[in-house]
């Protein structure tokens, strides 16, 4: 570690003797993972390792079972950028990460009679090994107070009084690029107290908790990701989380740039740092630069915006409305003042802007203001502080260009761009796939490692029946260890010759769980009465969290829960089918899912996911996609043609036109709909009695609020699409070859390549 700790400063000085252009990627959440095996593998030690323990008599891989998986985010945002720093280090960027160190990551998800229990993740009580706390670096963070403003010389000037201040304490974690050249580090802060007293009168008067209360108050910032927000109390706190992260993280950068540029060369700026804001949470980087760049470094407004928005990049994430950040203008004026005078200025001048450059004021004002009806809209905020714009797939930049930021992008349409999405090859193959990247190398070599789109050399053994047989030996001996996993932590017994049909991922009506659990409903009932005969046993897999407070995704789970346990129980069905819900689903869960999926469900509703990237990690293992043309589906099924992936559904056109006309009525739907008809009765009718509950939640959802993501819509199709599939798997030969082509196509999902994308385009790191 000591040595690691070195190699990392020597990386850091390299990057400022040669002045390399550093990228700083601000993101709420990082899903790393464990550490150790990646650590070793990149240090070129893993073997070593392994057989120093052996010969002691330890199995290395029950010891690394025992690091903790931090909980540092909640979902593909979390992991992408956990994937990003991996590929940034491996291809020498100097690109650092900055978060938050919560206390508490995600919750730990039990299932206890089919609900979902959530328990704290703890994951700093027996101290993280990889963490390096630099309480010298620690800044100071002002919330609160007021803002006055001063006139000296001429010049208006800002005093901020009456605050309230915590510290921000950074702690670093080594991330190790392949090969071990490059050491980079994620930074996560935690809020403390300024100083570490106790009100002592409080506190002899008996009142404790008064007496601790400064002190719980900082620390509550950096508590828990995500605290519930339905309060203003929790929207207050989101606040603080995201100011205390970008302020700490901009602090740092302006320390190191002054160490190696001097205090005057703010111009420069844009040429030596990009800050980029992982979706909108680290959005006050914009606002927070200017702060810095006008009252502290003593800059002019239209100089500052300059650099501003030469630094500063953002990508979105999301379409849906309710996870488009806003807050109440008068809540942010209370707990960032300066800031939101900030951003009040920045508005105004954009708005002046369109009123001198652009016809119908009102109607864009409405649109692309920052500040609109009392609420100040982040991503607007992001998109005219930043210099460029992106999303994550395809369809979904398109999206964002067609609809939710038309009018930003006909304004200014070079500011946008694609950057698909990617996932580490390191990690979800060579790492959690072993048996599949040894065969690979035996095929191709080793070149891929370095070159993920070297994995195309495989195609040429698309008809290779020994490799083919290799093939379907490594998937098989990958089921049989996720269904030793599964019989472990679940009691149930799946047999590993029968397909294993996946969906893991956040549980959320778009994503459509539901869909699934209809069709093993359907399979059940066309089992049991002999309407249906399957050609093969299938294992339907399913694993993800629902948020805390998020009901309709909680119901869904009892819901999958109460079908397996309808499906397993029955002595006739489950000879054909089994249902599994694996629990607690994290990156370290995921690594042993993703070798063992036949069939990989990407089923959104089109138009909704705005990449995916579980569908890409389930390809690099040689699954095959079931799926919408949703997301990054659409690179997928392109890549590898139709022949090698399902594509079923409505397209996302027809759900817009579907919503827009109000055409269809899901009451009307089911009435003419012999099997919807009966799965839908089944919700309430007593059917899952013996699991002890209706579903009128969900049977709500279809029927009195119109099905809004098509679930019955595409039910029909969807049932079509995964038959077909099981059909083929009977025929071995064309199922394997299906599942290498699909392999040796997924180099382009490297996130080496989407890291080289936003070089190329947006950061400029090697110059332009
Ligand atoms: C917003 C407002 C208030 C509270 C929370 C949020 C919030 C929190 C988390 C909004 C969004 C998120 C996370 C989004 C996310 O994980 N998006 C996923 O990003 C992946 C990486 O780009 C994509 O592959 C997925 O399609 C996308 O859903």
């Amino acid at each position: 570690m000591r040595e690691t700790a070195e190699d990392k400063e020597n990386t850091m000085s390299r990057f400022v003797k040669n002045k390399t252009k550093m990228v700083f990627y601000f993101s709420m959440e990082f899903l790393i993972g464990k550490l150790l095996e990646n650590y070793l593998i990149n240090l070129g030690l893993l073997d070593v390792v392994v057989k120093g323990l052996s010969d002691l008599g330890i199995d290395f891989y029950d010891l690394a079972e025992m690091e903790n998986d931090p909980g540092l985010g909640s979902g593909g945002l979390g992991r992408l950028s956990a994937c990003f720093l991996d590929s940034m280090a491996s291809t020498g960027i100097a690109g650092y990460g900055v978060g938050l160190r919560f206390r508490f990551g995600l919750f730990k998800q039990r299932i206890d009679n089919g609900y979902q229990i959530e328990q704290p993740d703890a994951w700093l009580t027996n101290e993280y090994p990889w963490e390096m706390a630099k309480p010298s670096e620690a800044v100071e963070v002002k919330f609160g107070g007021v803002v006055d403003r001063t006139y000296d010389n001429g010049k208006l000037g800002f005093i901020h009084k009456g605050y309230d201040s915590v510290l921000a304490v950074p702690y670093d974690i080594p991330i190790v690029g392949y090969g071990g050249k490059n050491i980079t580090s994620l930074r996560i802060f935690q809020a403390l107290p300024m100083d570490d007293t106790v009100d002592m009168q409080a506190f002899n008067n008996g009142k404790y908790a008064e007496a601790m209360a400064k002190k719980s108050e900082a620390e509550a910032i950096t508590c828990i990701l995500y605290p519930e927000d339905g309060q203003p109390s929790g929207r207050v706190l989101r606040i603080k989380q995201e100011y205390l992260m970008v302020s700490a993280g901009i602090a740092s950068i302006l320390r190191i740039y002054e160490s190696i540029y001097g205090n005057d060369a703010w111009a420069d700026m844009p040429k030596h740092v990009s800050i980029h804001i992982n979706d909108t949470h680290p959005a006050f980087c914009i606002p927070e630069l200017m702060r810095v760049l006008l009252d502290d470094k003593g800059l002019e407004w239209d100089d500052a915006w300059d650099i501003t928005r030469g630094v500063v990049s953002y990508t979105n994430h999301t379409v849906l409305p309710e996870a488009l950040e806003k807050w109440p203008s008068d809540m942010l004026q209370h707990v960032v003042p300066r800031i939101y005078m900030i951003i009040e200025e920045i508005d105004r001048r954009f708005k002046e802007m369109l009123r001198n450059e652009l016809g119908d004021w009102y109607n864009n004002c409405r649109n692309m203001g920052i500040i609109v009806d009392g609420m100040t809209r982040m991503a607007n905020l992001s998109i005219i502080g930043s210099h460029h714009v992106n999303g994550v797939a395809e369809i979904h930049s398109q999206i964002l260009k067609a609809d939710l930021f038309k009018d930003f992008y006909l304004m200014n349409p070079d500011k946008f761009s694609n950057k698909t999405n990617g996932i580490s090859h390191r990690r979800f193959l060579m790492q959690s796939n072993k048996p599949l990247a040894s065969l690979i190398t035996d095929c191709i070599g080793e070149s891929w490692k370095k070159d993920p789109e070297k994995l195309s050399g495989l195609e040429k053994y698309a008809n290779d029946k020994s490799v083919l047989e290799k093939l379907a030996a490594v998937k098989r001996e990958s089921k049989a260890r996720l269904a030793s996993y599964i019989s472990k932590k679940s009691g149930i017994d799946v047999d590993v010759d029968s397909i294993f049909d996946i969906q893991v991922k956040r549980m959320h009506a778009y994503k459509r769980q539901l869909l699934n659990a209809f069709k093993v409903l359907w399979l059940y009932n066309g089992i049991k009465d002999g309407s249906v005969t399957l050609p093969h046993p299938c294992v339907f897999i399913f694993s993800g969290k629902a948020a805390q407070g998020y009901h309709f995704a909680k119901e869904v789970i009892k819901f999958i829960c109460s079908v397996a346990d309808k499906v397993n129980s029955d002595e006739k069905v489950s000879k054909v089918i089994k249902v599994v819900f694996i629990e607690n689903f994290c990156v370290s869960v995921a690594q042993q899912i993703y070798p063992a999926a036949d069939i990989s469900e990407q089923i959104s509703t089109a138009g909704m996911e705005a990449s995916g990237t579980g569908n890409m990690k389930f390809m690099m293992n040689g699954a095959i996609t079931l799926g919408t043309l949703d997301g990054a589906n659409v690179e997928i099924s392109r890549l590898v043609g139709n022949d090698n992936c399902k594509i079923f559904g409505m397209t996302a056109e027809e759900v817009a036109h579907a919503l827009r006309s109000r055409e269809y009525n899901s009451r009307q739907f089911v009435s003419g709909h012999g099997t919807l008809s009966k799965i839908t009765g089944q919700l309430v009718d007593g059917f899952f009695n013996s699991s002890g509950q209706s579903f009128w939640g969900i049977h709500d959802a279809l029927m009195s609020r119109n099905d809004e993501f098509f679930v019955l819509k595409d039910f029909d199709s969807y049932v079509g699409a995964w038959m077909e599939l099981s059909n083929t798997y009977g025929d071995s030969k064309v199922w394997n070859r299906m599942s290498l082509i699909n392999i040796a196509k997924s180099g382009f999902f490297s996130s080496d390549r989407t890291i080289a994308e936003y070089d190329r385009d947006i950061w400029n790191t090697k110059g332009v």
